[in-house]
């Protein structure tokens, strides 16, 4: 096979690329001095993370020298997410840290006024096409394909002016923001999105690339038809635990309690839907946007390193090109051993099986309560903390497990109560959101804003929004939890619980402003798929990315 050398020099989710490279059929050599650069024909620097740290690490490698020698030999050069805003200038992100400057522009912060910020989701790359006629492509890039993008910062786009110095640009349009989202010229590609996180259409950047493939016409068909714009986000959710035989199941269960109610396993067994790795794949392939693992069940009897979760993760990477993430156990943990083992190093590990973000549930809960203990301090020791510095907030996701507590009026509390337009049995009709932890095991006195506003200070960079009152009911999202908490906060909120048919999805995007939603069971049974949820988004005027075969 022939090989590609790649840049390892910053944590990140780097398993997922190397199988996106193997797929399209190359064979990846690592770069581990920068004497390896020299020896390198074809360069890949791919990058997660913090401008500032990724340059510093380059120069403090010794690489950065020879990185501008490969470009200026014209040797093909492909930059990633942070590894193609490595070739601006520098970026508002870091001022003190200059990047390799091959682009004579700065690197800018999405304005977060209107709209939640890490931008994360599908977007387009359309060419602006010098010529205005659009019907040119480079490294695969179509105008009615999405990819995966997730950044605070990119290049603001300005019509011609890259143009007029040689380069091809693609941009997509993020709010009112229109944005550099791939660039090229001669030998160099830099892409904002994520091609290893983008399904086919990001496969085909990466063979482009690699094959040298840099222009292609479009045919009429690809051309017309094309919306620039993020895409409505459709996640599908599987909560994965041992069952009673000790096979690694996805499960299901209404608020929260997994176990059969009916049929011959009624009042014991754990409700068995399928295999995890098939059924990851399985909705792969009908258009879902992320995949999402919850391991509902510690792995206490089990060392760290064997976690069954960690070769769920690489065989699903294999094979799943669209951002995965796992919840469950991601904190400070003792081994079978003895050893203690920090939450980043948990992390990290399933980051190195191919996982693109982690979810902390319960012990974010635990760390927001120090943190207004200590006064609203940092302790900078946290998961959410440690984490999110190593690898960037966008690595980091809080899943949060709240439940409805009613009170008469406001002043019964001391939480952040709404006005309920469903009172219960009493006819109490303000309630709060308790936070719980251990899959709703145990509450805690935290209501839901505190506990988002908390993890948001200490970097979190995602919110994935349970329900256990709603949690699979099949009766539509908790309308009224999502808007509180998305007018809490500036991060992006992930809404799940209770989707039952297609039009729970319309609804939550019509009657919030979420930005993404999550079904489980309804998927898990067999009543839905993914594709009639973004078919049925589709024909309600949502903009949607389908699976391209
Ligand atoms: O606390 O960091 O170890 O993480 C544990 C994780 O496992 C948390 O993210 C927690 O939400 C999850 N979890 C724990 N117990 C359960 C359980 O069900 N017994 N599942 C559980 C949470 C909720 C959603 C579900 C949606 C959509 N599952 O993920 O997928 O409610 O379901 P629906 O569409 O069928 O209504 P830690």
């Amino acid at each position: 096979m022939p090989t590609v050398h790649l840049l390892d020099y910053v944590a990140g989710n780097i398993r997922s690329l190397v199988n996106a490279i193997n797929q399209v059929g190359y064979d990846v050599e690592w770069v581990k001095s920068p004497e390896d650069v020299k020896n390198a024909d074809k360069l890949i620097l791919p990058g997660v993370g913090h401008f500032g740290h990724c340059l510093s690490q380059l120069e403090k490698g010794g690489f950065l020298e020879p990185i501008r020698q490969h470009i200026e030999a014209g040797k093909p050069f492909m930059g990633i997410c942070v590894g193609l805003q490595a070739l601006f200038q520098g970026s508002e992100e870091d001022n003190d840290v200059p990047g390799l400057g091959v682009i004579p522009m700065r690197i800018q912060k999405f304005d977060d006024t209107s709209k939640s910020v890490p931008h994360i989701g599908w977007n387009s790359a359309i060419n602006t096409g010098s010529d205005g006629t659009k019907h040119e492509s480079f490294y695969g890039l179509r105008p009615t394909s999405k990819y995966y993008y997730v950044h605070s910062y990119a290049a603001p786009y300005s019509p011609g002016v890259l143009e007029s110095d040689g380069w091809s640009v693609a941009t997509a349009t993020y709010g009112e923001e229109e944005f550099i989202g791939a660039i090229s010229r001669g030998n160099i590609f830099g892409a904002q999105f994520h091609p290893e996180k983008s399904g086919v259409a990001g496969l085909r950047a990466i063979r482009a690339f690699l094959n040298g493939d840099q222009f292609q016409s479009l045919s009429k068909d690809l051309v017309t038809g094309k919306e620039n714009g993020l895409t409505r986000r459709v996640i599908a959710c599987l909560d994965v635990r041992t069952n009673d035989s000790g096979d690694l199941v996805v499960t299901k269960g209404d608020q929260y309690d997994v176990r059969e109610k009916s049929g011959a396993d009624a009042g014991g067994s754990v409700r068995n839907l399928g295999k995890p790795v098939d059924m990851a794949k399985k909705y792969y392939e009908q258009g879902a946007d992320e995949v999402t693992f919850l391991n509902i069940t510690s792995f206490r009897n089990c060392p760290i390193a064997d976690t069954p979760m960690l070769e769920i993760l690489r065989r699903t990477s294999e094979t799943v090109f669209v951002p995965l993430t796992i919840g469950g156990g991601i904190k400070d943990t003792v081994d079978t051993d003895g050893t203690r083992v920090p939450a980043l190093d948990v992390a990290t590990m399933y980051f190195k099986s191919g996982a693109d973000k982690v979810s902390v549930g319960s012990d974010s809960v635990f760390a927001a309560e120090d943190y207004y203990n200590a006064g609203e301090k940092l302790s900078g020791q946290t998961a959410i903390e440690t984490i999110s510095k190593a690898y960037g907030k966008q690595a980091v996701v809080v899943s949060v497990d709240p439940k409805r507590v009613y009170v008469d009026k406001p002043e019964d509390t001391h939480h952040h109560t709404i006005k309920t337009q469903f009172p219960n049995s009493n006819g109490q009709s303000f309630c709060w959101y308790q936070c719980t932890v251990k899959g709703g095991r145990e509450t805690r006195d935290i209501d839901v804003q505190q506990l988002v506003q908390a993890v948001e200070a200490m970097g979190a960079g995602e919110i994935l929004l349970n329900c256990i009152d709603k949690d699979g009911s099949n009766s539509g999202f908790d309308l009224e939890l999502i808007r509180d908490v998305k007018a809490s906060i500036k991060i992006p909120v992930i809404a799940s619980s209770g989707a039952g048919v297609p039009a729970h999805f319309a609804e939550v995007f019509n009657k919030t402003t979420t930005d993404a939603a999550l079904g489980a069971g309804m998927f898990h049974r067999g009543e839905y798929t993914v594709t009639q949820v973004k078919d049925h988004l589709q024909t309600e005027g949502f903009l949607v990315r389908q699976f391209e075969a």
